[in-house]
């Protein structure tokens, strides 16, 4: 392995020798007024003076790749950084199993990769314009500095898609790079590519939620282009997903704190039931119920990102190279996959069964399958919480047929706990199970900024450390700057 320097000296910061690769630094310091602007523009509301504790990343080794400091966010570097190339590596499935990886794009694969890398260029924008108005009514110094974090990271894998577009697919890798800073999330006429980007993120649980529900759907789908044969996505997929924890981490702490804080207001109120929600609600928390609702709108709402359970667009990827199968290499088997099958869950004569499928066009399935187990890890580490509590109440995944818009079951409602329903008791029951208009207005009223070093809104506990080892009172950031 070798690890490539990183060059501060130009004003992208790369490991990538752009100082020396003047057509695609030129392309780069084009893009990069516009990308500015987008920023101002969509990036977070307000605080763009403010000095933010951050964390920037100046190496790609592993064993300290980051540096912290205070930075205004309009002023972070935002870098290309790629994780260190193996020597000898092969493409590990599909059609050319065991040759060479390719450093630049085979012709005939161009436009299959091409849209791969601008839907995940175009997560990374969107992500940040949901997110925007956070900043206004964060529960700490500590999670606003968070959410800083997360969203300048997300510019920085903007960056990484951009650079992949502009060096390797010319012309086309230039529009498409302007394209991502004019799609707008929610936007009628130019809207981002896939669902949940369109979805408004309207408070803090939401947010919480996203981040560990959707940027894991992120986690899955850079799992799978980090296997890619096309070695220099590969690469940037690793080093970006290095990152991408952090993000995780926001999202499962974030709720996590919201149920410990839940839970011990119930206790010093002597409150059992957790469906007493008139009185929990009164405590300045958020009852287990309504965040159980927003575990299913967040969680249906990530499923969809994984595209239809049967996809012919995911056979030919596969056989093509180009997106592989979370943790490829480790999977014993002989990795093309041409007589292998899979179990996937379709709707047969109005019911759901477990059909066996070629293994090729089930491997949108066998991703999904394979991040609902990461989901329910974490699920169980919220209910451990919840147990030593001592209060009474568990989450759970819903059903992945429940409440879709993408594939097998798009056009019927399912309950949380799998039952096909008709379109009346549908709409008698969803109200149990998804987000309500109180439940929304409940939440926004318990979202009032609290800017004072070392405390916290009522409805979240403070986390167990701070960033970086920082002490509980650390000014994560100074917003009078
Ligand atoms: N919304 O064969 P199909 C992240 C379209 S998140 C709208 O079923 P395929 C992040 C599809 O485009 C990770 N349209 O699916 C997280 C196609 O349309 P066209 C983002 C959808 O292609 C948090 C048609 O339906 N990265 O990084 O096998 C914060 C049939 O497609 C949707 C990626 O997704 C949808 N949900 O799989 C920040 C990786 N689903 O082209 C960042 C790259 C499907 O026929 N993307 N369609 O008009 C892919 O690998 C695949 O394109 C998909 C879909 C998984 C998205």
């Amino acid at each position: 392995m070798t690890i490539e320097a990183v060059d501060y000296t130009t004003k992208i910061p790369n490991n990538v020798n752009l100082a020396e690769d003047r057509q695609v630094l030129r392309a780069l310091e084009g893009w990069h007024p516009g990308y500015i602007d987008w920023w101002k523009d969509m990036g977070p509301e307000g605080f763009q003076d403010a000095l933010v504790y951050l964390r920037t990343a100046v190496s790609v080794d592993p064993k300290g790749w980051a540096k912290f400091d205070y930075v205004k966010m309009p002023d972070y570097r935002w870098g290309i950084l790629l994780a260190p190339k193996e020597e000898g590596r092969t493409i590990p499935f599909g059609r050319h199993l065991g040759e060479p990886v390719w450093q630049d794009i085979p012709g005939e694969y161009r436009a299959m990769l091409r849209r791969l890398v601008v839907i995940q260029g175009d997560t990374e924008p969107a992500s940040v314009e949901q997110q925007r108005h956070l900043g206004k009514t964060a529960p700490s110094l500590y999670d606003l500095r968070n959410v800083f974090q997360v969203n300048v990271e997300e510019g920085r894998h903007l960056w990484a898609m951009v650079y992949i577009l502009q060096k390797y697919f010319g012309r086309d890798g230039r529009d498409e790079a302007a394209q991502l800073l004019q799609r707008r999330s929610g936007d009628a006429d130019k809207p981002r590519m896939l669902g949940a980007f369109n979805e408004a993120t309207p408070d803090w649980l939401s947010f919480h939620m996203f981040t560990f529900f959707t940027d894991r759907d992120g986690k899955m789908q850079l799992e799978s282009l980090a296997q890619s044969g096309f070695d220099p996505l590969s690469r940037t997929c690793r080093f970006m997903l290095t990152e991408e924890a952090h993000h995780m981490f926001v999202g499962e702490t974030g709720v996590g704190r919201t149920i410990q804080r839940t839970c011990e207001a119930m206790k010093e109120a002597d409150i059992e039931d957790p469906n007493d929600v008139e009185k929990i609600r009164a405590l300045g928390v958020i009852d287990l119920p309504t965040m159980r609702r927003k575990l299913n709108l967040h969680y249906s709402l990530s499923l969809d990102l994984f595209g239809s359970e049967v996809s012919t667009n995911a056979a030919n990827t596969f056989t093509a190279g180009i997106k592989g199968r979370f943790q490829e290499t480790k999977i014993q088997d002989d990795h093309r996959l041409e007589n292998a099958t899979y179990p996937v869950l379709k709707l047969v004569d109005g019911e759901i069964k477990r059909v066996d499928e070629p293994a090729l066009t089930a491997i949108n399935m066998r991703l999904r399958d394979d991040y609902t187990a990461d989901c329910q890890r974490g699920i169980d580490r919220w209910n451990k919480i919840i147990d030593k509590t001592g209060v009474a109440f568990k989450f759970e995944l819903p059903h992945v047929g429940f409440h879709r818009l993408i594939g097998e079951f798009k056009d019927v409602e399912v309950s949380p706990s799998g039952k096909l329903m008709d379109a009346a008791a549908w709409e008698r029951d969803k109200g149990q199970w998804l987000p309500s208009k109180d439940d929304g207005e409940f939440i926004g009223s318990l979202m009032k900024p609290v800017t004072e070093p070392g405390q916290f809104a009522s409805w979240i506990a403070p986390p167990r450390v701070g960033i970086d080892n920082k002490p509980g009172d650390f000014e994560y950031v100074k917003i009078a700057a």
